[in-house]
């Protein structure tokens, strides 16, 4: 079987172990190295972790390596070269990482120690049907649409890869028993959606779609959005916002025609606000499901992008219509290029949605979007979104809430839900220094806690549990 081996040194600034003699110049660059080579043929793999540093070679004395996890490093002293080989030989893909420790002796010093630290990365050959980790529906990208093959296929196990990891690197995996029949007759081997490869397809899994969430590894085409009757609708509560306004949108299944079944929904938004660093999307509890029955994923990707999934987990499809998911966000300054707009249309609009039936089919289906208005005529400087690093603790929280108020000098409280319904409201006296809020019996969830304060509004989130 024909392998690729990769050398990565990280960038790291050298550093010395004892002595305070005056250091060389040292220093350890990104490396990678790559060879292939039939690895069954070969006892030790020799690894040049000196070539891209910068070092006084001559001076070199010795290097040892710490203990890989995966395998063993020796230092050849004769060719000046680092051995490596792994514990396991052909199939399976992983990471592994060692330091070494380069004694050296330079101009006046003795003798001087410097660890640096490798990586090796280690790719089975796979060319055809390699796993990507976290790219579940084998698109060529990590995204969005990668949390439907989950759902659908949860609780499934099969086979684990190798030494199960979710590093974004082409993976060898043998085939499951089963696959998901997609449009057009293509089948997905359930290996592509056990994305962590543990042999198992849960919430893990969706854990790496995140992480490795909008890498591509193949261009392939874009995946289009299609009429429909049954419809997904994005609307406004608030008819206009203002600046520090809690912005608050519903996403609504449509309720006319028949109601269809469905498992798994995903979809990605446009939108025109630039300061969208508050923006995301929750699934309260809904005719879909609830965090016990449903896995999801939200992605506020900046610059004019949010991406959203949830799927049931059961095998069952749901029926039914109306509100299953809320988009909130503050509002901060409305910037039109580079310049202040007092009045602005806030729009968003769906870019791509899909959904599917619990037996993996697509059902046709649109995004409409909405329109509001931004109107900063009435905002004064108290309604400016500052940033500010707040005390206040425990967050999450079951019973109250602690809040310094030593270094702001704060007029007033105010915690809203993400509907935008006040939850409590506080005046603050004059140097007020802290104060103690009781939450209990709430209701469990995320919340916005708001101060007022002379220079501007400090919002942050707290979670009730
Ligand atoms: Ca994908
Ligand atoms: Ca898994």
């Amino acid at each position: 079987m024909v392998c690729c081996w990769v050398l990565h040194i990280p960038t790291l600034s050298a550093q010395p172990i004892g002595g305070t003699q005056t250091l060389p110049d040292i220093e350890a660059i990104d490396d990678t190295l790559y060879i292939a080579t039939p690895i069954e043929a070969i006892n030790f793999i020799p690894i040049d972790i000196l070539a891209n540093d910068i070092l006084p070679d001559s001076a070199i004395v010795l290097i040892l390596p710490s203990n890989p996890q995966y395998g063993l490093a020796h230092w050849d002293d004769f060719a000046k070269q680092m051995l490596y080989v792994p514990f396991e030989f052909g199939d399976s893909t992983f990471i592994d990482q060692f330091d070494y420790t380069i004694h050296i002796c330079y101009v006046s010093s003795s003798d001087t120690l410097f660890t640096n630290t490798a990586t090796v990365t280690i790719v089975a050959d796979c060319e055809t049907d390699c796993v990507w980790p976290g790219d579940t529906n084998n698109s060529g990208r990590a995204n969005i649409w990668d949390v439907l093959p989950v759902g659908l296929t949860y609780g499934t196990e099969g086979p684990t890869r190798g030494v199960p990891n979710s590093f974004w690197i082409p993976q060898q995996a043998n085939d499951w028993q089963d696959s998901l029949e997609l449009e057009g007759n293509h089948f997905l081997n359930y290996k592509y959606i056990d994305a962590n490869g543990d042999g198992k397809i849960d919430s893990f899994d969706v854990e790496v779609i995140d992480q490795n969430y909008g890498l591509i590894h193949a261009k392939k085409g874009v995946e289009q959005m299609e009429d429909a009757d049954f419809a997904i609708v994005l609307d406004f509560l608030n008819d206009s916002v203002s600046i520090g306004d809690t912005v608050v949108a519903n996403i609504i299944l449509s309720e006319s025609g028949d109601t269809t079944d469905i498992y798994g929904l995903a979809f990605s938004i446009n939108h025109n606000v630039e300061d969208s660093g508050t923006m995301e999307i929750n699934f309260p509890p809904s005719f879909i499901g609830d965090e016990e029955n449903t896995i999801s994923l939200q992605k506020n990707l900046g610059n004019g992008r949010i991406e959203a999934a949830i799927s049931r987990i059961n095998q069952q499809n749901t029926g039914g219509s109306g509100v299953f998911g809320v988009l909130t966000f503050i509002m901060e300054d409305f910037i039109d290029g580079k310049k202040k707009v007092a009045s602005q249309d806030i729009s968003f609009d769906f870019l791509e949605v899909r959904a599917v039936n619990s037996m993996g089919e697509v059902v046709p289906i649109t995004g409409v979007g909405d329109v509001t208005v931004f109107d900063d005529t009435s905002t004064n400087i108290e309604d400016k979104v500052i940033d500010h690093i707040l005390d206040f603790y425990p967050n999450p929280t079951d019973n109250y809430l602690y809040i310094n108020l030593e270094r702001i000098q704060g007029t007033s409280i105010e915690i809203t839900n993400l509907m935008g319904e006040k939850m409590l409201h506080q005046t603050l006296t004059p140097h007020q220094k802290s104060i103690e809020l009781s939450l209990k019996n709430w209701r469990q969830g995320v919340y916005l806690l708001q101060i007022k304060t002379k220079v501007g509004i400090i919002v942050k989130r707290i979670m009730v549990f």
